[in-house]
């Protein structure tokens, strides 16, 4: 795989957050949602690459865009399985909350779970505590693995878990361990991505959030040496019965490596609302400015990037 994908990611990212970005606030999920895949899609074209999505927008009789098997590219170069979430956030967007990212990731073909889309229990942290916590461990056991890890107490290690009633147990046994907790509302593939960063302040993520998103972190977390671990959770039959016929076992636990595969592989994320990571996208008048996280699992390096973009030159912001 190319590195220089790398910047041409991080134009595809930038372009989507810059188009969803103008939806902030406004209450409208799916115009903001439409914005972002409209914009990546336009910008993937470009892109010297035989690509097809695997995690997508959904089927091809449901997503005009970015579906499961869409190709992408120019057709050079390595065939390249990619993985999108064009607005990790849609409600974020609309309620002009935190947190809100545009994302890509891409391995080489095959290198990637197929994740359906559905829940996923996952547990995520830094690269201090790699290989020391687990699914199958209690929620205490892994909130002091991590402190201990991080030469902290138990009382100053942070917890951050998506704010659901399924996740209420882990909220439960984190308070009665005496962590601390940092809820989010919607967005865990930056609370997962936040473990990995100090300046975060987060330590750990719990929970049971987007299985497409689980698969989406754990490119980021393998580029940035942390850890993490998901578990498919079907709720119907019928997701049970969609694992099965996409070939996912859903009562495995992943480790990092089975999500995905090698190393070979690049994330990249622009921020479109502020977040502990990045500062959201701002319009400043002449021009507009983004900052994005691009990282590549081969070589471990990892950039952000701060875009500005002219709006004289480039009034329409894309392409
Ligand atoms: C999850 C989470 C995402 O939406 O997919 C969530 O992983 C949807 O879960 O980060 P609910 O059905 O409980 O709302 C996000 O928060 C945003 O896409
Ligand atoms: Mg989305
Ligand atoms: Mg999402």
């Amino acid at each position: 795989m190319e590195r220089s994908l790398s910047m041409e990611l991080v134009r595809v990212t930038e372009a989507a957050a810059l188009e969803s970005a103008k939806w902030v606030g406004k209450g409208l999920k799916n115009e903001a949602d439409d914005a972002a895949t409209t914009a990546m899609r336009k910008v993937f074209d470009t892109i010297p690459m035989k690509g097809t999505v695997v995690i997508g927008e959904g089927e091809m009789d449901e997503a005009p865009m970015l579906y499961i098997g869409e190709e992408l590219g120019t057709s050079e170069g390595a065939e390249i399985d990619i993985a999108v979430d064009p607005l990790e956030g849609t409600t974020i967007v609309a309620e002009g909350g935190w947190n809100a990212l545009t994302v890509i990731a891409i391995a080489d073909k095959g290198n990637l779970l197929h994740a359906p889309d559905m829940y996923m229990d996952k547990i995520a942290v830094g690269p201090e505590a790699k290989g020391l916590v687990d699914l199958d461990n209690s929620v205490e056991d892994n909130i002091r693995a991590v402190a201990k890890a991080k030469n902290k107490n138990v009382e100053d290690v942070t917890v951050t878990i998506l704010k659901r009633d399924r996740n209420q147990h882990i909220i439960d046994e984190a308070r009665r361990v005496g962590a601390r907790i940092k809820f989010v509302e919607n967005g865990d593939v930056a609370a997962a991505i936040n473990t990995c960063f100090d300046y975060t302040g987060v330590d750990i993520m719990f929970g049971s959030g987007g299985a497409p998103e689980g698969v989406l972190a754990a490119v980021g977390i393998k580029a940035l040496g942390g850890d993490f671990q998901g578990r498919l959770v079907p709720m119907t039959d019928e997701e049970t019965e969609r694992c099965r016929s996409m070939g996912v076992d859903h009562k495995k636990k992943f480790q990092l490596d089975e999500l995905v595969k090698g190393d070979d592989a690049i994330f990249a994320a622009t921020a479109v609302t502020d977040g502990e990571l990045m500062r959201g996208v701002q319009f400043k008048g002449d021009y507009v400015e983004t900052e994005s996280l691009v990282m590549r699992a081969k070589s471990g390096t990892v950039r952000f990037v701060k875009g500005r973009h002219s709006m004289v030159k480039k009034p329409k912001m894309i392409l």
